[in-house]
Order: structure tokens, then sequence, then C-alpha cells
């Protein structure tokens, strides 16, 4: 079974690269921006709390994700593998995303790590804030506060999974179909 995690910062390509790997690999896309933005278009509770913290570039409280994360992981149990994109975002998620899977006799593969320059990163933001309708891609200081959320949370989420062995860094600049070749060499490496 091949579980993955998709890491790096706002913007980095996380989405994109996951639809080339499920397309791939089978794998069950697990993306909890994507399941916090269809609980905003449902209107739930927990989707207007959300929804409050996203407008603002902030993440969600842990509980939330790690609870939309161990229903998918519920609902899926004969899958052929899992792709986690946007989570873990700290390290309290990645230790909860530990013992859920060591629950289901499972562990992670791979974390790979797509590294990209914050100028860059504003630019795509922006370039998708204008077909995205995402209220958090529509102005640069937002975007910046989500960099700084990733750099001050998220980003020690690395050291978590380095020092297990896991951890795989790859410039996420460049051709997607460049970076997705360097993410299958990692996986059939
Ligand atoms: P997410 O939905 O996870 O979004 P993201 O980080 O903005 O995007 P991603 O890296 O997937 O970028 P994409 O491939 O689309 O998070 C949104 C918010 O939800 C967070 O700020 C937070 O508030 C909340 N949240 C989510 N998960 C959470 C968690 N676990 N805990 C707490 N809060 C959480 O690429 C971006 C753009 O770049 C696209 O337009 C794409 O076309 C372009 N692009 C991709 N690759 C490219 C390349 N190689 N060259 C040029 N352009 C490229």
């Amino acid at each position: 079974m091949l579980n993955l995690v998709l890491f790096g910062p706002p913007g980095a390509g996380k989405g994109t690269q996951s639809a080339k790997l499920i397309e791939k690999y089978g794998l069950i896309h697990l993306s909890t921006g994507d399941l916090l933005r269809a609980e905003i278009t449902a209107g739930t509770d927990l989707g207007q709390e959300a929804k409050k913290l996203m407008d603002q570039g902030i993440l969600v409280p842990d509980s939330v994700v790690i609870g939309m994360i161990e229903n998918k992981l519920n609902e899926n149990k004969g899958a052929a593998g899992f792709i986690f994109d946007g989570f873990p975002r700290t390290v309290a998620q990645a230790e909860a995303l530990n013992t859920l899977l060591e629950g289901h006799q499972l562990s992670i593969k791979h974390m790979i790590s797509l590294e990209v320059n914050q100028e860059e990163l504003t630019q795509r933001l922006l370039e998708r804030g204008k077909t995205s309708g995402r209220p958090d891609d529509q102005n640069e200081e937002l975007i910046r506060k989500r960099v700084q959320e990733y750099g001050e949370k998220t980003a020690p989420v690395a050291g978590y999974y380095d020092s297990q062995g896991k951890f795989q860094g790859i410039n996420g600049i460049g051709e997607i179909e460049e970076i997705f070749g360097q993410i299958v060499r990692i996986i059939e490496g």
C-alpha cells in the first residue's frame, strides 16, 4: 500500500501533483483544503467556523482537520493507498496521523516536499485567484500571511518526517511534467 504526504507552502503545487499521482497510482486523495471548502459550500457549522479562519489565511484547529481525516480513513478501508495533500500542517497533526495510521496497520512511505520561493508562490496564487473565486488567493497580504503561517507552524513538520528517514525535498519550480517525473522516481526509487 502506497501512502504519501505531499508537502509544501501554499501554491507549491500539491493539488496539481496530487491529481497526477491519483491518476497514475489509483490513490485516494485526502486534501484537507478541499474537505474544508466542501463544508463551506454545504453551509455546515464546521464550514462557517473554518471560513472565518481560512479567509484570514490562518490554519483551522488541529482537532477539526484530524477528525475529518479520521472519517475518510474509516470510509476507505480497502484503498490502494492515500495521498495526504495539505495535511499534516502542524506537528500535532503529524503525530495524530501517525497514531491513526497505526490503528489501521498503515504507515507513510514518503513525505515529498515541493520547494518554491515566496515570489513564485505569490505569483501563482494571485494568478489562480483571477479564476478560482477563492478569497484567500485574492490579495497579496493574505498570501503573505498564509506563507508566514506555513513557516511558523507547518515547516517544522518536515523535521518530524526527516527524523524517520521519510523526508524527500524536490525543486517545485519548473514544468509540471518534469516535477511529476521527480516524484515518480522517488516512489519507484
Ligand atoms: P489548501 O487548499 O491546502 O491550499 P494551497 O496550499 O493554497 O494549495 P496547493 O499547494 O495545493 O496549490 P496548487 O497545486 O493548487 O489550503 C487552503 C487553506 O485551508 C489554508 O490556508 C488553511 O486555512 C486551511 N487548511 C487546509 N488544510 C489544513 C490543515 N491540515 N490544518 C489547518 N488548516 C488547513 O497550485 C497553486 C497554483 O500554482 C495553481 O494555480 C497551479 O496551476 C499553479 N502551479 C502548480 N504547479 C505549477 C508549476 N510547476 N509551475 C507553475 N504553476 C504551477
